[in-house]
């Protein structure tokens, strides 16, 4: 079996899952995320790519940043300088995907502001809610990346 592409189940229910070519594969609850240090965001336009339709306007969100979190589950050391060929898969649980690349997320701005955010011009979110919900505050259009019900963050190593 490809262990790079294991899919586990969550620990916890409604947990974000970090697994694939982790050291350290974790299953965080909101309570969990909400332990790690978080930063602020500013305020956006929620835009769809597609159709450039205007969706709402977004208040600053708080969370943890998504490079935190892969840093805690380590990355792929196994051979040297496979860490830059590892690419991100974020999924949603309604299997929405979307992609990040190392080199995107430590080695340009975007990184920085790529938040896992659990709450929303200081009101905390839940499930309800839609959180825990990703979002890459540097995109052109952010709808796109913009994920909510974030299940799973999967690490894959490309040959
Ligand atoms: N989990 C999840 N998040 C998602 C999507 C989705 O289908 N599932 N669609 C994205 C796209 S393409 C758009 S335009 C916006 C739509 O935002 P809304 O559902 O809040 O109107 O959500 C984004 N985040
Ligand atoms: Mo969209």
């Amino acid at each position: 079996m490809d262990s790079v592409n294991v899919i586990t189940a969550p620990a916890v229910d409604g947990a974000l899952v970090l697994s694939g070519r982790f050291q350290r594969p974790l299953s965080l609850s909101l309570e969990a995320l909400r332990r790690y240090d978080s930063v602020t965001a500013t305020a956006f336009d929620l835009r769809c790519y597609t159709t450039n339709r205007f969706i709402r306007s977004v208040d600053a969100y708080r969370g943890v940043r998504l490079t935190t979190l892969i840093a805690e589950a380590g990355l792929p050391n196994e051979v040297p300088g496979e860490f830059k060929r590892t690419v991100f898969i974020a999924r949603g649980q309604d299997g929405y995907v979307v992609t990040f690349s190392w080199h995107e997320l430590f080695n340009t701005p975007i990184g920085e502001n790529v938040l896992i955010a659990y709450e929303c011009g200081g009101c905390m979110l839940d499930a309800e809610d839609g959180a825990p919900i990703l979002f890459s505050g540097s995109d052109l259009l952010p709808a796109p990346r913009h994920v909510k019900r974030l299940a799973r963050i999967e690490a894959r190593v490309l040959s």
